[in-house]
């Protein structure tokens, strides 16, 4: 197995350049992936194991991305605990039977519901792949988000406020939901991953303190229930880079940091921890001279670290051209 990846996460990748992977890497910018699209729904593909393994492959098969991430959504562990997840072209996710009132978290089941589908998928794929394979969920907080608002919220107005008003039921939701995490991602370890990440994506919307109680806390039991595993976990969350060292503390492998601070300076004050990101996703709409020179920077300025990733800050955009994601990998790669 190719294995930059998994150097660069334990801090001893002395290969003369960074692994490349991309979050959202197998999605809609690709023609493949929307071929697929035109006959099958999004739901469809992430519920059918060959689905998924064909899916996950397109972007290795045609990019030669250093590692490959499961195809799957963190909506899908909601859809395990009894929601009705729905994805609509242009809406975004919906869940029709999301939490209407606060005392509605007692009601829900703590019943685990194994998502097979996704086992098998991994399975199937550790058979084929020739790259380490990341399993990945959200976190606690950014699923609590999707239960409360029904769908994705630009500042989370309802889920900040049933935290402060209902801190009892808030506290209760993100516990059951740190156990059925911690659940799904021992089920992805064992079936195979190799490694795992879990999005934050919305919690940089928290105070100090509720990043600290919503966000850290879990991460840190998380982090402890997969011990046993010694698997490399990454955590991110957009807008955070000036948190990096206290998410660091939490024992976590690797943190993925947004375009919004250098990923250098992040580094001065975070020496012991892998760091994954950070190009700026709306950079790959740069003309591809331009683009390669954006990337150098970026490489430059981490020159040769061995615990670098190379990634963008955040997902990459839909309609992203791409011939400039196919020069940004091999830039990264004649580096
Ligand atoms: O075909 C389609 O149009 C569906 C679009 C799509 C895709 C390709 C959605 C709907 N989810 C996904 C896949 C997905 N989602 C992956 C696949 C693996 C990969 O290649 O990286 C991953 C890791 C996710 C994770 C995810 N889903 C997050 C966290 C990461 C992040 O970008 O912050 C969140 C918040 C979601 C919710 C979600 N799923 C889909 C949409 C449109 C949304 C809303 C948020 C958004 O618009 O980004």
């Amino acid at each position: 197995m190719m294995t930059l990846y998994l150097d660069a996460l334990n801090g001893h990748n002395y290969a003369s350049r960074p692994p490349i992977w991309i979050m959202r890497q197998a999605g809609r910018y690709m023609p493949s992936y929307r071929a697929l699209r035109e006959k099958h729904s999004f739901l469809t593909i992430c519920h059918e194991p060959d689905l998924i393994s064909q899916v996950t492959h397109l972007p290795i098969a045609e990019l030669d991305f250093d590692a490959a991430i499961v195809f799957s959504d963190i909506l899908l562990l909601l859809e395990s605990m009894g929601f009705k997840v729905e994805f609509d072209d242009g809406v975004g996710p919906m869940i029709s039977n999301h939490l209407k009132t606060p005392h509605e978290v007692f009601n829900l089941s703590h019943e685990w519901i194994e998502q097979n589908y996704l086992s098998i998928a991994i399975q199937q794929l550790k058979g084929s792949l020739k790259v380490p394979l990341i399993g990945f969920v959200g976190a606690p907080f950014t699923l609590a988000s999707y239960l409360i608002e029904g769908k994705t919220s630009r500042n989370l107005h309802l889920t900040k406020v049933w935290s402060y008003q209902h801190a009892l039921e808030f506290q209760h939701l993100i516990q059951l939901l740190t156990k059925n995490v911690i659940a799904s991602l021992k089920t992805q370890i064992e079936a195979g991953c190799d490694a795992v990440q879990i999005f934050d994506s919305w919690a940089h919307v928290l105070t100090d303190h509720h990043f600290n109680q919503f966000s850290l806390t879990p991460l840190k039991k998380i982090i402890e229930a997969l011990k046993p595993y010694k698997v490399p976990i990454t955590y991110f969350c957009k807008g955070s880079a000036h948190l990096a060292p206290l998410i660091a503390k939490t024992g976590v492998s690797a943190v993925s940091i947004d375009w919004t601070r250098p990923l250098s300076q992040v580094r001065n004050h975070l020496p012991h921890v892998a760091l994954q990101g950070n190009l700026d996703p709306e950079a790959l709409y740069l003309p591809i001279p331009d683009l390669q020179k954006e990337v150098n920077t970026l490489l430059n300025s981490m020159h040769c670290d061995p615990a670098y990733i190379f990634n963008l800050g955040h997902g990459i955009l839909p309609n992203t051209p791409y011939e400039n994601v196919q020069s940004l990998i091999e830039t990264v790669k004649l580096h």
